[in-house]
């Protein structure tokens, strides 16, 4: 190999590493981004009665997109993704997951661990506990870039 082009390639071979370790920065930063309080309610608690509602994941959208709930009332959402691409499910009102989603938008890959959010890969389950303690209309919706204005938004309307 002539020796311009080995010391290229081994240039390009640290920018290379240099961009895959700033990648990671984002991702790290929103680790911290944590919520003292939700503004859909509060996590539910497992050792109290709750109604169980499926709901399931695709693109795109939510099957039920709409829900109804009494005041107080738990729900176990058990949420599948029967689709082919990762999908979340963030529980929020309309106005925080707006301002989540332009987030989202600069770090498509965020990962959501709050108990209220949950992002799943394809044939995956999972469930969130959620006791809905303050009236209104809330929203769950997929904030991975262009999916919420595709469909996948759903609404809960606590009385
Ligand atoms: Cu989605």
């Amino acid at each position: 190999m002539n020796q311009l082009l080995e010391t290229t390639m081994k240039t390009a071979i640290k920018l290379g590493l240099a961009l895959a370790a700033l990648s990671t920065a984002p991702a790290l930063a929103h680790e911290k981004h944590g919520h003292a309080t939700f503004s859909a309610g509060e996590p539910g608690n497992p050792k109290k009665p709750a109604r169980t509602i499926e709901i399931l994941m695709n693109e795109m959208d939510y099957t039920p997109a709409r829900i109804e709930v009494k005041r107080g009332e738990q729900i176990r959402f058990v949420l599948r993704n029967v689709g082919k691409e990762d999908h979340e499910f963030l529980l929020a009102t309309t106005k925080e997951n707006l301002a989540h989603a332009q987030e989202m938008k600069k770090h498509p890959h965020m990962e959501h661990d709050e108990p209220n959010a949950v992002r799943l890969a394809p044939s995956k389950t999972a469930e969130i506990l959620w006791k809905f303690s303050k009236a209104g209309t809330f929203e769950f919706s997929c904030l991975i870039p262009d999916h919420r204005d595709y469909g996948m938004i759903g609404h809960v309307t606590v009385k």
